[in-house]
């Protein structure tokens, strides 16, 4: 029996040696340790013993126990810092290695330009007005002085809901509501927003782009006014260098009319933007026609006023160099990081 045990004592310490993993280990402790493990098997057969070799073999039972025991202790020790360092380089990582650089959005060029433009404005005592783009015949047209057989209105092809409802294709109605509002109160507002013409996306056309209408209504306003108010305008968004001119021109809406240039930065050197013309073409603007003031309870011979109106997307095309209306609607990022 004793040589059983000296026996079994080699094998286990062995065993537990070589045993490579925790699962190994638990195994070998319920082989031999365990309820029918192989010690507790030899001790069973005790009972066959001399009574005086009992306490003998039981000390020597007892003492191979313990001995088991903390082998195991030390071998579990010994593969849970192996099994540790192994976790600690699989999961090493290079606190040196450089970060991938994020990314950053960037202002739309459209929204840039537009709150330069508003910026100008408020600095100028004006307000900002908005309004519906879903408009009605009236606002759109009939107020502007363009009844239903004007000309003007084949001129810009228009999107109809319904005979009498359209999307607005200018921002002309939000003024137009806004006279309704505040008269008999003088106006100095501009109009920022979407507008709508039945237009096919080419690269210079849009169905949907953005403009921005003015309109200044009080006593005792003169085309000099227009004139002051739109040369500041020009020369803080395009440069204090550059020149401003004024041309005749029509607009059903305003008497006298005038379309603004501001001189090219080539300065007429030609180049691709002006096209050798050494002008951009950034608004028209005039004296409100009376007809218009009356519509909308102003007496003309009161108040006057002035009015313009530009294309955002214009304006920007100008003032970076775009040379196609499409990019604004694409987002491709390698396009908005440029602004
Ligand atoms: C252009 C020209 C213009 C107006 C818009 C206007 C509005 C009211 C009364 C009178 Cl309520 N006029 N708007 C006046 C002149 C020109 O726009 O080329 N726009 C892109």
């Amino acid at each position: 029996m004793r040589q059983g045990l000296e026996e079994l004592r080699r094998k286990a310490i062995q065993d537990i040696q070589t045993a490579k993993d925790s699962e190994a280990l638990n195994q070998i402790r319920v082989k031999v340790l365990g309820k029918k493990g192989s010690l507790t098997t030899i001790l069973r057969g005790m009972g066959a013993l001399a009574p005086e070799e009992r306490p003998v073999i039981g000390e020597l039972a007892n003492r191979i126990r313990e001995e088991l025991e903390s082998a195991l202790e030390e071998q579990s020790r010994v593969i849970a810092e192996q099994e540790q360092n192994a976790r600690l380089a699989r999961e090493e990582i290079d606190i040196f290695l450089p970060g991938r650089k994020m990314k950053i959005g960037h202002p739309h060029p459209l929204q840039l330009v537009l709150e330069e433009i508003e910026e100008i404005f408020l600095g100028m005592g004006f307000t900002i007005a908005e309004g519906p783009e879903i408009e009605t015949d009236y606002y759109n047209f009939e107020a502007l002085n363009l009844p239903k057989d004007h000309p003007a209105r084949d001129m810009q092809d228009s999107l109809y809901i319904t005979p009498e409802v359209l999307l607005r294709t200018h921002t002309s109605p939000v003024q137009v509501r806004t006279m309704e509002k505040l008269w008999p109160n003088p106006i100095r507002i501009i109009a920022p927003g979407r507008v709508y013409r039945r237009d096919a996306l080419d690269a210079s056309h849009s169905p949907m782009f953005h403009q921005v209408e003015g309109l200044l209504v009080d006593e005792g306003i003169t085309f000099g006014d227009l004139k002051g108010v739109l040369t500041v305008f020009a020369k803080k968004l395009f440069g204090e260098d550059r020149q401003v001119r004024f041309r005749p021109s029509f607009f059903p809406f305003t008497e006298p009319s005038a379309e603004v240039d501001v001189s090219c930065g080539c300065s007429g050197k030609g180049c691709r933007i002006c096209k050798g013309a050494g002008w951009l073409e950034i608004l028209g603007s005039g004296s409100v026609n009376p007809m218009v003031l009356r519509m909308s309870k102003y007496d003309p011979d009161k108040v006057s006023g002035f009015a313009f109106g530009m294309g955002v997307e214009r304006i920007a095309i100008l003032k970076y160099g775009i040379n196609d209306i499409r990019l604004f609607y694409e987002n491709d990022a390698r396009f908005l990081a440029q602004f």
